[in-house]
């Protein structure tokens, strides 16, 4: 089954993604002909135009450019008609991640987002964002209805993005109601448990076995063991992502991950508030319950000082390196016939990430 691209024909990162980023002119070009098929859109067309320059290409497209990569471990000489799939699917992942982060900025209140305001933070867009939202959400099925309907996979990819959509909505469900509305701290819900199961959920699905599960399907492998494997894998992944991404929320650098942290004011379940509600004594367990889920910069500095006391820093990254060799080890007993690479290539993208 799964035969393994060989290293020397694999182009480097930056060509990847320069190629990956050629294809991005093309989806806008069809979007346009909407506006030309029915003219009395094209004013929506134009602000949809808008809305999916600002929202879906300036991401670090981690996601996307994994679709083609994986695509590439599992068929050797690929064509490059093919290759121009795996990329309109990688895009498709983008738009995918585009949708929930413009709707996740106005749950989560936030301010800037891949270095800029967040899209519904521009002045004459507003809650509009919603449905900008919907939008880039739509323009998924319409990418997949143009260049692989007639393709054997067709329904499988169809039947995989709705599947991971549906996740991804529960998790997004998972991670507002286990924060309660500011002022209101209930630390019993803050489990690990429950921690688990909103990053799984919310993260996990989209961001790891979706583009790796795009390419098996692509490449035919379709079979429910590969797919459990590949994603078993992939959900381990996506957890300490997230992981890493509460980590960077509060000690990233808003200039390097291009957002400015909010889960402290958030009431966010997140993962440094659930290992330091495990480790702090009975007296800073008071000190968070009095400062947490506050949108006031003093009640924060408040939990950032329990944070360091608890050396919550040191506490990370020992769970990194932890976590990169469990992984690694997860990877060598379990993946079976698929490639390993395609999990390592994945794994090394998002180690030690300060971004
Ligand atoms: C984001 O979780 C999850 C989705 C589905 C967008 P988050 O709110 O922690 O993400 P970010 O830190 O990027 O706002
Ligand atoms: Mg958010
Ligand atoms: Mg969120
Ligand atoms: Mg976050």
């Amino acid at each position: 089954m799964a035969q393994n691209g060989s290293d020397a024909k694999r182009p480097k990162l930056a060509d990847e993604l320069a190629m990956f980023d050629e294809v991005f002119p093309m989806l806008m070009n069809d979007l346009e002909k909407h506006g030309v098929r029915d003219p009395e859109t094209s004013g929506a067309v134009a602000w949809f135009k808008r809305a999916a320059l600002y929202n879906v290409p300036h991401g670090k497209k981690n996601r996307g450019i994994s679709v083609v990569q994986t695509y590439r471990h599992l068929v050797e000489d690929p064509t490059e008609e093919n290759l121009k799939i795996a990329r309109v699917l990688g895009w498709g992942v983008e738009f995918l991640q585009a949708y929930f982060l413009v709707a996740d900025d106005i749950m989560d209140q936030s301010i800037t987002r891949r270095g800029q305001p967040c899209w519904y933070k521009q002045e004459d867009v507003s809650l509009t964002a919603i449905n900008d939202s919907f939008f880039l959400e739509s323009t998924i099925y319409q990418m997949l209805k143009k260049y692989i309907r007639e393709q054997p996979y067709y329904v499988n990819v169809l039947e995989l993005f709705l599947e991971v959509n549906y996740q991804t909505v529960t998790g997004q469900c998972l991670d507002m109601t286990t924060a309660l509305p500011e002022g209101n701290v209930d630390f019993t819900q803050f489990t690990m448990e429950r921690y688990s199961a909103i990053v799984k959920w919310k993260t996990a699905f989209y961001s790891f076995y979706l583009p790796v599960a795009l390419a098996m399907h692509m490449a035919g492998i379709s079979d429910d063991d590969s797919h459990s494997r590949a994603k078993n894998i992939l959900l381990q992944m996506g957890h300490f992502f997230q992981v890493q991404d509460d980590y960077l929320d509060c000690y990233g650098k808003p200039e390097v991950i291009g957002k400015i942290g909010t889960d402290i004011e958030d009431n966010k379940c997140g993962w440094l508030i659930v290992k330091a509600l495990e480790i702090a004594s009975k007296e800073q367990i008071e000190i968070l319950k009095a400062n947490y889920a506050r949108k006031d910069e003093l009640c924060v500095q408040k939990v950032k000082a329990v944070y360091k006391e608890l050396d919550l820093e040191g506490v990370y990254r020992k769970y990194e390196d932890d976590s990169y060799r469990d992984l690694i080890k997860l990877i060598n007993e379990t993946s079976g016939n698929l490639p390993k690479d395609i999990f390592i290539d994945f794994a090394k993208k998002i180690f030690k990430r300060e971004k």
